[in-house]
């Protein structure tokens, strides 16, 4: 359902989580809080931080900073039992054993298209204590992604339908994420897909399941952003990866960071994710940086596209 102009009524983000676990509604919350801090000092943080982070990759300034705020916000709740994050090499434990909730954080997701002032965003992943992190993405609780775009946005789902707020959708609620969209679905077939480059290091089956998709007229659509690129997916249907390579057979994306909560999003609107061969959610992940091949979206695409890896004993295909 989508929130049109003309409705009076705004339901914000506070009352819409108020259906939750008070102490879910409040974890929700406190990210929502801490990204709005980020939006605002993101101008005054610009360049880079000359670190790199634990899968190597140079950090920005606001990556190094954003990690900070969130880990030192999201500890000081007192609900968090374990937090890890994409910029730290290990978890962070609550001394005192006392959160409900382990955290997986990508508190700045596709930082790199920052200089160019493209789309990226947070990436949360929040699952029961008793789930040890590293955690299989079935055992979420709840997730959420949050984007920087012309719009901020945030999508959330903790296991009943997939909810999309706008922040400032009324000037009397210019700090306040607003309801747009209640209840996603994501189209069975769709429109778009998305697809990093270097073409001549694709799996041969992988690169004729793309032939397929362009021979059906479907438009490329790729900014380099994982949150942008999946929510424009989301939003028309269609297929997003980030597949294996000949040189790269576990791709780039973190299971934990990036692959877990958003192929949970996308399964909460009726997608489908995949790792080539059954869902994202039910592998069972054995380091907490781990990288996975990822391939989600449309329903029938991820059906058509597993068909397809299925007839070839390619054993990269499989993860
Ligand atoms: P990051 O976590 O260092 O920002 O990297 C993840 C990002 C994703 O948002 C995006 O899907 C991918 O990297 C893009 O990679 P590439 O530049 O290889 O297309
Ligand atoms: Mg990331």
């Amino acid at each position: 359902m989508m929130i049109g102009e003309g409705e009076e009524k705004v339901i914000t983000l506070e009352e819409h989580v108020s259906e939750l676990d008070e102490e879910l509604a409040r974890v929700i919350l406190k990210i929502a809080e801490l990204s709005k801090i980020v939006r605002r000092e993101l101008p005054h943080r610009l360049g880079k931080a000359s670190t790199w982070n634990v899968s190597g990759e140079e950090q920005t300034k606001i990556d190094v900073w954003a990690n900070e705020l969130f880990t030192e916000g999201l500890m000081s709740t007192g609900l968090i039992n374990q937090l890890a994050s994409e910029e730290t090499p290990e978890a962070i434990e609550n001394k005192e054993g006392t959160g409900a909730f382990n955290i997986t954080l990508d508190p700045l997701d596709g930082s790199s298209n920052i200089e160019s002032n493209n789309l990226f965003g947070v990436i949360c992943g929040i699952y029961d204590a008793r789930h040890e992190l590293p955690a299989m993405g079935r055992n979420l609780r709840a997730a959420l992604t949050i984007l920087y775009g012309p719009l901020t946005t945030m999508v959330y789902c903790a296991r009943k339908g997939v909810h999309e707020f706008v922040k400032g959708r009324k000037e009397r609620f210019e700090d306040v994420y607003a309801l747009i969209n209640e209840n996603l679905k994501i189209p069975s077939k769709g429109k778009v897909y998305g697809v990093p480059s270097n073409r001549e290091m694709w799996l041969p089956e992988f690169r004729h399941f793309i032939a397929l998709l362009e021979r059906e007229n479907y438009a490329l659509r790729y900014g380099g952003s994982f949150i942008g690129d999946v929510n424009q997916v989301l939003h028309k249907g269609g297929f997003f990866a980030y597949p294996a390579y000949l040189d790269r057979p576990h791709g780039k994306l973190r299971l934990q960071f990036e692959a877990n909560p958003m192929s949970f999003i996308i399964e909460g609107a009726g997608g489908k994710s995949s790792v080539g061969r059954g869902s994202i959610l039910d592998v069972k992940p054995t380091a907490l940086h781990q990288r996975i091949p990822v391939y989600l979206g449309s329903k029938e695409l991820i059906d058509q596209m597993e068909t397809l890896f299925a007839k070839c004993r390619d054993a990269r295909l499989y993860y």
